[in-house]
């Protein structure tokens, strides 16, 4: 069977025991109401444990050494049917920034969201920063034209070369960055500090969120 097989179904039976386990807790409720043991505690704890398992979505994160194919392995298994490549992948370090594929169904539509390094400096967290839109490029991904799509996604990879002092602010060490061959005294950095990836596909619209990480 092929992986992409696999883990539909996979994705499915994550499901289906969400579905039944939200079925059984509203069975319990009732049980809990016919024997006279709810309270408005229990109903508030309930319908919070509720919300939870239907807010949760199914994250896979990959994780491993650069150039180890992590994100060929996402390519081959989300955008196959593209005929191509979509997400930069290749040989050395490729990946530069945490990327997250999902679909936004809130929104209803492709996009490509980069956050870039230089917010490092600033003290918000990346979870105060997805609360604001305005700190993101935005793109936006036409998935009948693939050759663009791609072009924009490249976009994942870039990089930029700073100084070492500039790089050193941003937290990096810079032991660990390459020089830039065409730029002497300066080193490259990832040019992104988050990256996400809104698409519609049928395991992203099921919910499926994945995390695909710098080696
Ligand atoms: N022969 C072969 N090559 C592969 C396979 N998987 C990935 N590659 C190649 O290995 C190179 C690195 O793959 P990537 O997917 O960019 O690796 P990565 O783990 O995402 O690397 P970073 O993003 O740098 O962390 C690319 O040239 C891929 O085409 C595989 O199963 N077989
Ligand atoms: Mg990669």
């Amino acid at each position: 069977m092929s992986l992409q097989g696999n883990l539909t179904q996979q994705v499915e039976a994550y499901h289906n025991w969400k579905k039944e386990l939200i079925r059984q807790i509203g069975r319990y409720r009732l049980w809990l109401q016919d024997n006279n043991l709810f309270s408005d505690d229990i109903s508030a704890r309930i319908r919070h444990g509720l919300e939870l398992l239907v807010e949760d979505e199914l994250t896979i994160a990959f994780v491993g050494e650069y150039s180890r194919g992590k994100t060929e392995l996402i390519n081959a298994l989300f955008f196959s049917e593209f005929g191509q490549r979509m997400l930069p992948s290749q040989a050395g370090r490729t990946t530069m920034c945490p990327t997250e594929l999902f679909f936004d169904r809130n929104a209803n539509e492709n996009y490509l969201l980069l956050l870039p390094i230089e917010t490092r400096i600033g003290d918000l967290s990346l979870q105060q920063l997805r609360k604001q839109p305005e700190r993101w490029v935005k793109h936006d991904l036409d998935e009948r034209d693939p050759e663009i799509m791609r072009e924009v996604l490249g976009e994942v990879a870039r990089v930029k070369a700073v100084s070492t002092a500039e790089a050193r602010a941003l937290g990096f060490d810079e032991g660990m960055l390459e020089h830039d061959r065409n730029n002497p005294g300066k080193v490259l950095v990832p040019a992104w500090r988050n990256a996400q990836i809104s698409i519609r596909h049928p395991l992203f619209e099921r919910g499926l969120r994945i995390l695909d990480t710098p080696g």
